[in-house]
């Protein structure tokens, strides 16, 4: 089965009680027993649901893999992997990451004695440096939130020994571009909330493994903890993922469109999107992704504030944090998704004040470009 078929079929059987076409929202807590124990696989829905299993088995599908774990928010998949650890052990992280993933791990999780070294992934002499025998998990996105640096999934797996698991973060390349497991690594982590459930209207994650014992430790963190998403917004989640394929082709027709513009306009200082030539790892994007995905990052030559007023001015680019929805969004990262990040650390990793990120969405590109060439002539 193909990888849109997957998305469409994959978990989406008909009701076996109705014949329902479409999964429903099964908007209950509990299920009733005709026994102590005697039940039809359901006890109670912190523990299991019918959509929310429909949803884990439609989203391992598109991963090619065999279990995902579904939860509340990206955060909260993000946080399930994390404990896999324990005190003592040791994280190699890349230093450039979305804001509240660096702020579970240097503001949360250290303070459970989990050591974490932030480094380039990029170079495979900087990870192999970094390792220590405690090395237990190697953390990285890729392309990167908000740089859009690219890591080398399988130089980390060669990198990396066989006792540290490697967890990708795939939201901003989504399945339909990019799949970690088949590159070498152990857990793929989504933030749903993305491009996966792509209209902007429910929060989510997901960790996908083909692990067995990983995917054992991971549910029994699932209902332990209880970061679970609900019925209703695991089934918008459902519902969005049916046309991850046909998004993201637009997506990123239009990405492509937006950063070519960009960098050939004199206002703009730099432009970073995987898909252009002049990217420092376009070659390795190619050869690692099916695509480059929806992101745009790039800094005007302005000051600070002006650039703020830019990200306000458009008219079809939202001010919102947030990406991979069908609408267009623009972030000003250091005031907004990496605020969390100290700004000393968040400069030295090249989130500069001056730094605009676009969510590039799908609408007609024809007025997108108007938007952004009737903004930058304001300038
Ligand atoms: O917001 P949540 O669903 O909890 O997902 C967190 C998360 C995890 N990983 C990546 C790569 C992310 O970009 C995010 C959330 N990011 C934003 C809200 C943002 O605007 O960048």
């Amino acid at each position: 089965m193909r990888f849109s078929t997957r998305a469409i079929h994959v978990g989406q059987e008909a009701d076996p009680t109705t014949g329902a076409t479409i999964v429903p929202i099964y908007q209950t807590s509990t299920y009733t027993q005709e026994a102590v124990g005697r039940h039809k696989g359901f006890d109670y829905s912190r523990t299991v649901n019918p959509t929310r299993v429909a949803l884990e088995r439609q989203l391992a599908a598109l991963e090619n893999a065999e279990y995902g774990s579904a939860f509340g928010s990206g955060m909260a998949a993000t946080s399930a992997v994390l404990n896999l650890l324990s005190a003592g052990d040791h994280v190699v992280a890349s230093d450039d990451m979305y804001g509240g993933t660096y702020r579970l791990f240097s503001r949360v999780l250290s303070r459970y004695a989990i050591d974490f070294t932030y480094i380039d992934l990029s170079d495979s002499d900087e990870l192999r440096a970094a390792l220590r025998p405690q090395t237990r998990l190697v953390w990285l996105e890729t392309p990167t939130n908000p740089l859009l640096k690219i890591v080398d999934i399988a130089a980390v797996r060669a990198a990396a020994p066989r006792s540290a698991l490697i967890a990708v973060d795939n939201t901003f390349a989504t399945p339909y571009f990019q799949q970690p497991l088949a590159l070498g690594a152990d857990i793929v982590v989504h933030s749903t909330t993305k491009y996966i459930g792509g209209h902007s209207d429910a929060v989510g994650g997901i960790a996908i493994t083909n692990d067995a014992a990983v995917h054992e430790q991971i549910k029994f963190h699932q209902n332990s903890v209880g970061g679970v998403p609900g019925p209703f917004d695991a089934w918008l989640v459902m519902r969005g993922a049916k046309t991850l394929a046909l998004r993201m082709q637009q997506h990123e027709r239009n990405a492509l469109a937006v950063a070519q513009y960009l960098e050939k306009h004199p206002k703009v200082e730099r432009v970073s999107y995987p898909g252009l030539p002049a990217h420092p790892q376009h070659v390795l994007a190619k050869r690692q992704m099916r695509g480059f995905g929806g992101i745009v990052s790039f800094t005007l030559r302005v000051p600070e504030e002006r650039a703020m007023a830019f990200a306000a001015g458009l008219r079809y680019f939202s001010l919102a944090e947030s990406l991979g929805g069908v609408e267009s969004l623009i972030c000003h990262p250091a005031r907004m998704t990496h605020a969390s990040m100290p700004k000393e650390d968040r400069e030295r990793r090249g989130v500069t004040d001056g730094l605009l990120r676009l969510s590039v969405g799908i609408e007609d590109i024809e007025d997108l470009l108007e938007d952004l060439q009737a903004a930058l002539d304001r300038f």
